[in-house]
């Protein structure tokens, strides 16, 4: 629009003036901490993830993911997105669960040991775990789980009695009980001290991935990997829904469109990269076998014992989502 009149022109300058300005604002950036390595794949999915946001919104929405708990440490993640110190987040839902032990659900030891279970326990629990956050002022993205977890140890495993009183490293409340029961110590480290913690003999074994032994050069401490195939824990991204709705809706679109790419990749790669990953243990001169029978056998009572446990804390409550998981099986 063009204006002869010089008061018009000047009002036309400024409001094209303001519009800039609008424009300039309406970038957004979100502080993303993480708790896991830049090279781990949840880590990549996540970058993927962030770019592709990037891109759909035409740089409004630019995501700045802080890896390895360098902004905030993994136990920290939460609160800081609900106290608003950050806007988006990862963590792993079992790390929450002594605040409600729906969040242990994913950590009962063999309710689900493969990637078909681990999907339909999701969908028979998403709706709770979704409705817990949504308390807090959170709402869930997307969802990915890691490879199936087994046992690392430094010296060789035959039965639960090798490893009586053993240091046994813990990332989860779930995770201790499961050590306590089978006769060891938990301790707890998160993964971006884990490095450390077994290099200064703080563990002599670990219940986790191979995905983290990889990372973790488990094999420079840790000599044997049975492949337990325990449980698949899954992480979540996660937003302040505050600040999810200060974005404006084709960004709020944009997201959850990257949000449900994310997820879908994401769980492809968790079970694509898992051969690999038992590969890298091996190159890197790891024995790498299935747990002894009479180990598989004591460890599969102790799951048995747990999911009664869990269905006693979670009540009704815990007790449909068991049933709907059942269904679907
Ligand atoms: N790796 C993470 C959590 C589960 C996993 O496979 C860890 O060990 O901390």
């Amino acid at each position: 629009m063009t204006f002869s009149h010089p008061v018009l022109k000047a009002i036309a300058g400024t409001l094209a003036g303001f519009g800039i300005a609008a424009a300039a604002h309406a970038q957004t950036t979100w502080d993303m901490p993480t708790p896991y390595p830049a090279s781990n794949f949840h880590t990549e999915n996540i970058q993927q993830f962030a770019k592709e946001v990037d891109e759909a919104t035409a740089g409004k929405l630019k995501i700045t993911v802080h890896p390895n708990g360098s902004l905030y440490k993994a136990n920290e993640i939460k609160r800081a997105v609900q106290g608003g110190q950050a806007q988006i987040g990862e963590l792993i839902i079992s790390g929450l669960a002594n605040e409600d032990v729906l969040y242990a659900l994913d950590t009962v030891p063999f309710l689900a040991t493969g990637y078909a279970d681990s999907k339909k326990l999701w969908q028979a629990s998403k709706e709770a775990v979704e409705a817990r956050l949504a308390k807090n002022g959170l709402k869930i993205l997307y969802s990915v789980a890691w490879p199936p977890q087994g046992l690392y140890s430094k010296t060789e495993l035959n039965t639960l009695g090798d490893l009586k009183g053993m240091k046994i490293r813990s990332y989860s409340p779930t995770v201790a009980r499961m050590i306590q029961l089978m006769g060891g110590q938990p301790v707890t480290v998160q993964a971006a001290d884990l490095t450390q913690a077994l290099s200064t003999g703080v563990v002599s074994a670990n219940l986790t991935s191979s995905a983290t032994g990889y990372d973790t050069k488990s094999w420079e401490q840790l000599k044997y990997y049975y492949d337990v195939q325990a449980w698949l824990p899954k992480n979540i991204v996660f937003v302040s829904q505050k600040a999810f709705d200060a974005l404006d809706e084709a960004s709020r679109d944009a997201l959850l469109k990257a949000a449900a790419a994310a997820e879908e990749r994401g769980w492809k790669i968790s079970a694509e990269k898992t051969a690999w990953y038992i590969d890298q243990l091996k190159a890197n001169g790891m024995t790498v076998q299935p747990a002894p029978e009479a180990l598989q056998a004591e460890l599969l009572k102790i799951g048995e014992r747990m999911t009664a446990e869990w269905a006693d804390k979670a009540g009704a409550d815990g007790q449909a989502i068991l049933d709907a998981y059942r269904k679907l099986k």
